[in-house]
């Protein structure tokens, strides 16, 4: 059994019989690193049959636009090409997928059906209700995480104190490397068109107002080539530099991991490989593992996620306490997605996200205060800052946008400070902040174009 049985989660009480396997590829979308596949993978030599990977294309995913449609289905181009070269079809449904896997199974025969583990509400539902319909045996691979989200802990952690000690326990039972995928022997007994990039992206019904964005090739490729850049230039000065928004310290990996594109498991075998401990590698894999696989246990435990009622309890307190609060500044959703403030440094980090696709991680955290500040309400606030990152951030709709969200707005694993207007106890970020951070009249020259005349 090349997949840690903790791995997988059995969806529904059926049995698994000898006729061809599915695997329903969503989250994690790469054909190499990828346990989910891997299982199906083993289940069908095992069981001697037929393999294939569907994959349900849906309309307007939580908000998405052709930003993230074309990053998506270009690295969905890349799965099709790798999985041929497997003799493993890619077979590509659209619609409402609970339907249209439905069908599909009940269609011909199939003897398991795996899925791979997000814990997304909307995921959620899909994954419960085809494993409550189908009389095929269903089960749920963790292939995103590193310690399987399920068995890091089995409820909402607080913060990232609570659940390190968790999951460093149980890293070197999980973080081993992965087995490479073999041709498949047994060939898929349909006829299933090739994957058509142009024609799918033509067809699927979404925003095309929010432009696709250069600087990032899609695929799982680029997302390893990224990454050895990043060990090779920046990992080393990662711990230093990686709160300046006017230096690339960070890695960009963000897209590639959150579609599925690059594995976090590879992210932290390939550090391991190649750094010696050291302050930006201790930095760069806390940020890695247990801040991300912390978001998933939020997302999972916490099915208030994207909601203020989601905050810890003295979150919710805080919320009522400050809710008649003054507000010295008021904008509503259009000012904020125009990049309308008095504040030239949030306006520009506004502008980097919709320009750009993606705004630095310091940043992040300054321009969602700064929503809950001048918004009417928290649940304003929450709606507005969900709406902006998840219609321009490629990175988008991820467990770790809700939790970074939440911790801005309403100290989600974070701790209670001291009390001010509007913020109340949650932690407060201001301009002179920034500015004793890193230089910001420069990261505003850079994403403010100048106005006519200035
Ligand atoms: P690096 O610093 O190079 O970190 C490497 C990886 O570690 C990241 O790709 C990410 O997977 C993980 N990571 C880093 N910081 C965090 C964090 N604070 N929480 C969870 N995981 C982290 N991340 C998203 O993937 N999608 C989002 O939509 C998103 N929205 C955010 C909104 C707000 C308000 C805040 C405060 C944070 C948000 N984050 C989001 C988390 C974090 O800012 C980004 O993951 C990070 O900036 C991505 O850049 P990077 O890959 O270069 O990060
Ligand atoms: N997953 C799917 O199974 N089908 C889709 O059509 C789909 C579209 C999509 C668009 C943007 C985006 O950010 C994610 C999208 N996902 C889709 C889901 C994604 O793979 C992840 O499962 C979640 O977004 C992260 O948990």
């Amino acid at each position: 059994m090349t997949v840690h049985p903790s791995r997988l989660f059995q969806l529904n009480h059926q049995q698994e019989r000898t006729a061809p396997v599915i695997y329903w590829m969503s989250r994690d979308q790469r054909v190499k690193d990828n346990w989910a596949l891997l299982h199906a993978q083993e289940r069908a030599v095992a069981l001697g049959v037929p393999l294939a990977v569907a994959f349900t294309l849906v309309p307007t995913f939580l908000g998405a636009t052709i930003r993230h449609y074309g990053f998506m289905l270009g690295g969905m181009a890349l799965v099709a090409a790798e999985l041929a070269r497997l003799n493993i079809p890619l077979i590509m449904l659209r619609g409402n997928p609970v339907e249209e896997m439905c069908r599909f199974v009940a269609e011909r025969p199939v003897g398991l059906l795996v899925t791979d583990f997000d814990p997304l509400r909307i995921k959620r539902g899909w994954r419960e209700q085809v494993a409550a319909r189908l009389p095929v045996a269903c089960v749920e691979v963790d292939a995103h995480n590193i310690v399987p989200c399920r068995v890091a802990s089995v409820k909402q952690e607080f913060g990232a104190h609570t659940i390190r000690p968790k999951i460093r326990r149980l890293l070197a039972d999980f973080l081993d490397d992965f087995p490479p995928m073999k041709v498949h022997t047994f060939p898929w007994p349909e006829p299933v068109p090739p994957f058509d990039l142009g024609r799918e992206l033509a067809g699927v019904t979404v925003d095309r107002t929010v432009g696709e964005v250069s600087g990032f090739l899609p695929g799982e490729l680029a997302g390893r080539e990224k990454l050895d850049a990043f060990l090779d230039e920046r990992l080393a000065g990662y711990d230093e530099r990686r709160n300046n928004p006017c230096v690339d310290g960070q890695s960009g990996l963000s897209p590639w991991l959150h579609f599925g594109q690059l594995s976090a498991q590879r992210v932290a075998l390939e550090v391991g490989r190649e750094l010696l401990f050291s302050p930006s590698v201790e930095a760069f894999l806390d940020e890695l593992i247990i801040r991300r696989e912390l978001s998933d246990n939020f997302c999972q435990y916490n099915d208030s996620y994207d909601k203020a009622s989601g905050f810890p309890a003295w979150g919710v307190k805080n919320v009522a306490e400050h809710r008649h609060d003054r507000r010295e500044y008021l904008y509503d959703a259009a000012a904020f997605d125009r990049g309308e403030t008095h504040d030239p440094l949030w306006n520009a980090a506004q502008r980097q996200m919709v320009t750009g696709g993606t705004m630095h991680g310091y940043l992040r955290m300054y321009w969602a205060k700064k929503i809950l500040e001048w918004s009417r309400s928290v649940e304003e606030a929450m709606a507005i800052a969900i709406d902006l990152n998840d219609r321009y951030q490629l990175d988008g709709r991820d467990p770790n946008g809700y939790a970074g969200i939440a911790w801005c707005m309403g100290g989600v694993h974070d701790r209670a400070w001291g009390e001010r207007p509007v913020f109340g106890k949650v932690r407060y970020m201001n301009y002179n902040g920034c500015k004793r951070k890193f230089d910001v009249a420069e990261y505003i020259r850079r994403y403010l174009p100048l106005r006519p005349g200035m």
